[in-house]
C-alpha cells in the first residue's frame, strides 16, 4: 500500500512544507508552519527526518535565550517523535545583505558575516548529529559580466570551503560539505551551475574528500540536462553525499514540484540508480506545494513525492526481476560495457594485430527502442 518507513529515509526540508506559496507577482497564500507542527505531521506520514536553513528553525536577530527556547521545543519533539536530522544548511540568500550573494558577494564584509552565519550553524548541525551540510549557492552568481570577476569569485569560494573544512576538522565533526548546483534562479547566472561544475571545482579544494555534491532533479533538468546521468556520474566520483528530490518540466523556472511530477520517465530510471547504484543517503525532498493549495494540499503534496518514491521502488525492481528484461538486456549488449576493453594481459599489439568486419559490425543494431518500451510499459504498468 506504499506506506513510508522510517527505513526508506524519506526527509523533508522544513521549508517545504513551510513554503507560504510566495512567487514573483503573489503574496503569501498559506500561515506560517510551526516547525514542531511539522516535525509532528511528517513522523505521522512516515518520514525518517527533517532538515532546515538557521532561519527555518530560529528567526534572524533572535536573542540568545529566545533561540535556546526554540531548539527546546524543536528538540523536544524530535525526541517524541524518534525524526533524525540528517542535514543541515544556511540561508545566505534571503537577507538583503546577500543581494550579491554570500561567500562570493563582492562585499568583504558580507563574506566574513556569511562564513560567521555558517560556522555557528554547523556548531548546531554536529550537536543535531547531522552528517552533511548543504551548502547553496542561492545568491551567488550575476545579472551582469563587468560586476563579477570570475576567477576571483572562485578564489572566494574556495577560500571559503577550504576555512569550514579546516573549522570541521579542528572541532572534530564528522560533517561532509555538499553543493548545490543551479543553473539560475534567482540569479540571472548562478556559480556552479551544473553537477558537473561542481565536481570540477571539488578538486581544487584542500580537503576534496570533505565535499560532494547536493543535486537537485529540477535543477539539472531547468539546464536541459539528463538528471539520471549527473546523478550517475557524481556516484561514480563517489561524490554523491546528499540529494535533493523534486519534480521539474522542462527547461523553464525552478517548479519544485513533487517527486514524480515532471519528467516521470527519468523520475523511474533515477529511482532505479539510486537503488541499485549504492546511494544510501536520505532520500531528501525539496519540493515546493503549489500556491494554489491549501495546507491539507502541502501535506497530500509531502506524502504524494514518498508515494510516487515507493511506487517507481517497486516498478524498478519488476523491471530489473523481468526475464524478457534481462534478454532484452542482453541483446542491447549492456553488460559488455563492463568488460574492460583491453583484456588481462593484452597490450597495443592485440588491438593493431586485430580486424573488425566494418561492414557486419556497422549493420549491427542495438534494441534500445525494444528494451527502453519494456521500461514504459512497467512504468505505465501494463506489464
Ligand atoms: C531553497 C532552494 C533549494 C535549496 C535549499 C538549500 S533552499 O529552497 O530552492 O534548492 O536546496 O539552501
Ligand atoms: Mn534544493
Ligand atoms: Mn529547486
Amino acid at each position: 500500500d506504499y506506506q513510508p518507513a522510517r527505513e526508506d529515509k524519506f526527509t523533508f526540508g522544513l521549508w517545504t512544507v513551510g513554503w507560504r506559496g510566495v512567487n514573483t507577482f503573489g503574496e503569501p497564500v498559506r500561515p506560517v508552519l510551526d516547525a514542531v507542527e511539522a516535525v509532528r505531521r511528517l513522523s505521522d506520514l512516515g518520514a525518517y527526518g527533517v532538515t532546515f536553513h538557521d532561519d527555518d528553525l530560529i528567526p534572524p536577530g533572535s536573542d540568545a535565550s529566545t533561540r535556546e527556547q526554540i531548539l527546546k521545543r524543536f528538540r523536544g519533539a524530535l525526541e517524541d517523535t524518534g525524526l533524525a536530522v540528517p542535514m543541515v544548511t544556511t540561508n545566505l540568500f534571503s537577507h538583503p545583505v546577500f543581494r550579491d550573494g554570500g561567500f562570493t558577494s563582492n562585499s568583504r564584509d558580507v563574506r566574513r558575516y556569511a562564513l560567521r552565519k555558517v560556522i555557528r550553524n554547523i556548531d548546531l548541525a554536529a550537536e543535531m548529529g547531522a552528517e552533511t551540510y548543504v551548502c547553496w549557492n542561492g545568491q551567488d552568481g550575476a545579472e551582469t559580466e563587468a560586476g563579477k570577476n570570475d576567477r576571483a569569485q572562485l578564489d572566494r569560494l574556495r577560500e571559503a570551503f577550504n576555512i569550514l573544512s579546516d573549522y570541521v576538522r579542528e572541532q572534530g565533526y564528522g560533517l561532509r560539505f555538499a553543493l548545490e548546483p543551479k543553473p539560475n534562479e534567482p540569479r540571472g547566472d548562478v556559480l556552479l551551475p551544473t553537477v558537473g561544475h561542481a565536481l570540477a571545482f571539488i578538486n581544487e579544494l584542500d580537503h576534496p574528500e570533505m565535499v560532494g555534491v547536493n543535486p537537485e532533479v529540477g535543477h539539472e533538468q531547468m539546464a536541459g540536462l539528463n538528471f539520471a546521468h549527473g546523478v550517475a556520474q557524481a556516484l561514480w566520483h563517489d561524490k554523491l553525499y546528499h540529494i535533493d528530490l523534486n519534480g521539474q518540466r522542462g527547461v523553464k523556472y525552478d517548479q519544485d514540484l513533487r517527486f514524480g511530477a515532471g519528467d516521470l520517465k527519468e523520475a523511474f530510471f533515477l529511482v532505479d540508480l539510486l537503488e541499485n547504484g549504492g546511494y544510501t543517503g536520505p532520500r531528501h525532498f525539496d519540493f515546493k506545494p503549489p500556491r494554489t493549495e491549501d495546507m491539507e494540499g502541502v501535506w497530500a503534496s509531502a506524502e504524494g513525492c514518498m508515494r510516487n518514491y515507493l511506487i517507481l521502488r517497486e516498478k524498478s525492481k519488476a523491471f530489473r526481476a523481468d526475464p524478457e528484461v534481462r534478454a532484452a538486456l542482453d541483446a542491447s549488449r549492456v553488460g559488455e560495457l563492463s568488460v574492460p576493453t583491453l583484456g588481462e594481459g593484452e597490450s597495443v599489439a592485440d588491438l593493431l594485430g586485430e580486424e573488425l568486419d566494418l561492414s557486419a559490425v556497422g549493420e549491427r543494431g542495438y534494441g534500445f527502442e525494444r528494451l527502453d518500451q519494456l521500461a514504459l510499459d512497467h512504468l505505465m504498468g501494463v506489464r
